[in-house]
C-alpha cells in the first residue's frame, strides 16, 4: 500500500514537471511580436522619439518625420491626430501620397477630420514642424512636445520630441 502511495506520488510529481517545462517552451516558441501581429488594432512607430539637440529661434522652424505603421491584423480608421502645443503640427502622408492636416493643438481653431485606414502592414508618414519661435522670447530652454494619433480599434500612439531651445 505504501509503496502504491509513493508510486503514484512520483509519477504525479514527474507530470508535473513535465508540465511546465511544455508551458516554458511554448511561451519561448511565441516571441513579443507575434503576439502584437495576434491583436486586431496595434498602431507602432519604430522610433516613437525623437531629440533635435540644440536649436535656436533665429534659424526658424525645425522639422522631423515619424513612420507609423498597423501591426495589427485588422484594419484602422484614422480618427484624430493632435500636437500638445500650438508650437507643433503634423501632417499625415498616406502611402498613396495624399496629405491631410496640418494638425495642431486642439482649442486652436477648428480641429481637423482626419479620414482614412491603414491596411494591417500599411504606413504612413508624419512630418512634424516644431516652430522655436512662436512662444516669444520665453520660449528658450527645454521643451517636450507631443503628437497623438487615434484610431478607432487601437491604443493611441503618441509621437514625442524634445529639443534645447536657444535665442
Ligand atoms: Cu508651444
Amino acid at each position: 500500500m505504501l509503496y502504491g502511495l509513493i508510486a503514484i506520488s512520483v509519477v504525479a510529481i514527474g507530470f508535473g514537471i513535465y508540465q511546465s517545462q511544455q508551458k516554458a517552451v511554448s511561451a519561448q516558441a511565441t516571441p513579443a511580436q507575434a503576439q502584437v501581429a495576434q491583436q486586431p488594432g496595434a498602431l507602432i512607430s519604430q522610433r516613437p522619439n525623437y531629440d533635435f539637440g540644440t536649436i535656436s529661434m533665429a534659424a526658424g522652424k525645425v522639422s522631423t518625420t515619424y513612420r507609423i505603421k498597423n501591426e495589427g491584423a485588422a484594419p484602422l480608421a484614422l480618427d484624430k491626430i493632435y500636437t500638445s502645443c500650438m508650437c507643433t503640427e503634423a501632417t499625415l502622408v498616406t502611402a498613396s501620397g495624399r496629405k491631410q492636416g496640418p494638425f495642431g493643438m486642439p482649442g486652436h481653431g477648428p480641429l481637423k477630420a482626419v479620414s482614412g485606414q491603414l491596411a494591417p502592414g500599411e504606413t504612413a508618414l508624419l512630418e512634424v514642424v516644431f516652430d522655436p519661435a512662436a512662444h516669444g522670447p520665453s520660449g528658450v530652454g527645454r521643451i517636450e512636445r507631443v503628437v497623438t494619433v487615434e484610431t478607432k480599434g487601437a491604443a493611441p500612439l503618441e509621437l514625442g520630441m524634445v529639443a534645447m531651445v536657444r535665442p
